[in-house]
């Protein structure tokens, strides 16, 4: 059976091991999947700084390598898992979610991409997340395509005013979505509870 997918984006200071340091994603997912909590799903952790170095040592300087692996993910990494691995290849069945500033890769990508993501989660969304108008220029469209938006965030978190200010836009436009805020900040307590309500919402 083929099957769907989430793409998982890590933080600035991460590759694509830092959300399996942060969580067991493993493990969660399969007593997820075991207990029919969630669906049966290939999870792909990535990593998002397209630049020469891509390893995590460059801090703040990597954001515009966080912006241009948008093309390795559509390009490259996308195209590679659907032909390597029993993977479906609709946007129903294509999800993106992060931390971060894997947060604001998803929203950046994702909202902008409706055609190819039907699935999306942000989790603590970081500055490098586009303004809200930018985001969603046609709010119509966004309730037609979306399947699934969820925005979440500590309310101690120092960047909590970015989600915050996305959930207020979407509100008033009258995009569905869910906009979930716990007693975290920025961490990994976080990010695991946030990919625990994510895994159960995506794909149905
Ligand atoms: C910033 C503060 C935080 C920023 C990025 C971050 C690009 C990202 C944090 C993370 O990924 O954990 O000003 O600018």
């Amino acid at each position: 059976m083929h099957q769907t997918k989430s793409h998982l984006l890590h933080g600035i200071g991460g590759d694509e091991t830092e959300w399996q340091r942060f969580v067991n994603v493993g493990a969660l997912m399969d007593n997820l999947i075991a207990d029919k909590n969630a669906l049966p799903m290939i999870v792909v952790m990535p990593n998002g700084r397209a630049q020469k170095d891509d390893r995590a040592n460059a801090g703040m300087g990597a954001a515009p390598a966080f912006a241009k692996s948008e093309r390795d993910l559509l390009d490259d990494v996308i195209p590679t898992i659907e032909s390597r691995f029993a993977a479906r290849g609709e946007r129903e069945s294509r999800a993106l979610a992060g931390l971060s500033m894997g947060a604001g890769q998803t929203l950046n990508f994702g909202l902008t991409q409706l055609g190819t993501f039907a699935w999306l989660g942000a989790f603590s969304a970081a500055p490098n997340t586009k303004a809200p108008a930018e985001l969603v220029p046609d709010p119509v469209a966004a309730q037609k395509q979306l399947k699934l938006l969820m925005l979440t965030c500590g309310y101690k978190d120092g960047l909590f005013n970015i989600s915050q200010g996305l959930h207020v836009h979407l509100k008033e436009r009258n995009v569905p979505h869910i906009w979930h805020v716990d007693g975290n900040g920025h961490d990994p307590t976080h990010w695991g509870s946030s990919l625990y309500a994510f895994a159960q919402k995506a794909f149905r």
